[in-house]
């Protein structure tokens, strides 16, 4: 029996020598080590072994058992090592390549000039109040002064929805809404930034949609002085400590007095050029004293508290100041206009 066990092992081994993959290598440790294999069945005879026989197999075995999984396993690791190595080396990666470049977005033009003047007005104590671009017709118009059949109201202007709802014509609506919301608190300073609807056909300097700016200060005692300084400080930081301002006498229905305020021309300085059309001055904003029909509107009496309001057009800021020949190119999105604000 001893005999059949070494004979055994040295086939195994031999067997074992010669294995060239780990599907044989598998094989063969059930062949031979496996339930069914020689080695069990032998085990398995060795009842019918004399008491002093026995231990002296069963050594022999069990040294044979072991010297077949020691092959065995030592194959496993070898071939566990090769995995290793091979997905290593198929897996390795080149950290000299160069990079994938990730296009860098920006912002946009038109969004800069809004948040430089958001900037400014935040700078100054002003808070942002922002509303819907779905309006009624109440903020819209009736709660500005402009009640029904002001012809500044003409359904050709506006996107009507419905009798009573439209797209916002004006950033305006914002006004009354915060100081009906204030309940006759003071003071308020707010700026409304946002997108503003009127029915146009869209052409080199007017759009169907474009982005207004508008300011409210209301406290007791507010004058026209308030106004102006704080404009004057406004542009003085948009276009430099040079800028001057001029106020001209104008009309809107939400303010009395009105006033046009017109801004030292940035690229002359005021001496008069192409951009100016040689006048010195451009003309940026709206502004006046709030009307006191406004004020009662919304819940303030005009003889306990005072404002003024103004309101400007970012897409034209942004024009004069980048030299845009066409508001159309703000909202078309044709890259080649986009990429060159990217470093400003
Ligand atoms: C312009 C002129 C302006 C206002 C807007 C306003 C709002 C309230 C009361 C009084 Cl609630 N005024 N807004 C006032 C004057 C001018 O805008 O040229 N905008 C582009």
């Amino acid at each position: 029996m001893k005999e059949r066990l070494e004979a055994l092992k040295q086939e195994a081994l031999q067997e074992l020598e010669q294995v060239q993959s780990q599907q044989e290598l598998n094989e063969l440790r059930i062949k031979y080590l496996g339930k069914k294999g020689p080695l069990t069945e032998i085990l398995r005879g060795m009842g019918a072994l004399s008491a002093e026989e026995r231990p002296v197999i069963g050594q022999v075995a069990n040294d044979v058992r072991a010297a077949i999984e020691s092959v065995v396993e030592e194959k496993q690791a070898a071939y566990l090592q090769g995995e290793t190595e091979a997905r290593l080396r198929a897996e390795r990666i080149d950290v000299t390549l160069p990079g994938r470049p990730s296009p860098q977005g920006a912002v946009h033009p038109l969004n800069k000039v809004v948040q430089e003047i958001e900037d400014i007005f935040i700078g100054m104590g002003f808070t942002i109040a922002e509303g819907p671009e779905v309006e009624t017709d109440y903020y819209n118009f009736e709660a500005l002064n402009l009640p029904k059949g002001h012809p500044a109201r003409d359904m050709q202007d506006s996107f009507y929805i419905s009798e009573e709802i439209l797209l916002r014509t004006q950033t305006s609506p914002m006004q009354p809404r915060t100081m009906l919301a204030k309940k006759g608190e003071l003071p308020i300073k707010i700026i409304s930034p946002g997108k503003v609807y009127r029915r146009d056909d869209d052409d080199a300097t007017h759009s169907h949609q474009f982005t207004q700016i508008e300011g409210l200060v209301l406290d007791r005692n507010i004058r026209m002085s308030d106004l102006k300084g704080t404009l004057l400080q406004f542009v003085r930081e948009l276009y430099g400590q040079d800028a001057r301002i001029r106020l001209r006498p104008s009309f809107f229905p939400f303010t009395e007095p009105s006033v046009e305020v017109d801004v030292s021309c940035f690229l002359c300085g005021g001496s008069g050029c192409r951009l100016c059309k040689q006048s010195g001055w451009i003309e940026i904003l709206g502004a006046g004293m709030v009307h006191p029909r406004v004020l009662e509107m919304a819940g303030y009496d005009p003889n306990e508290c005072s404002g003024f309001a103004f309101g400007m057009g970012p897409e034209r800021v942004a024009m004069l100041k980048y030299g845009v020949e066409d508001i159309r190119h703000f909202y078309t999105n044709d890259l080649r206009f986009l990429k060159q604000f990217v470093h400003l």
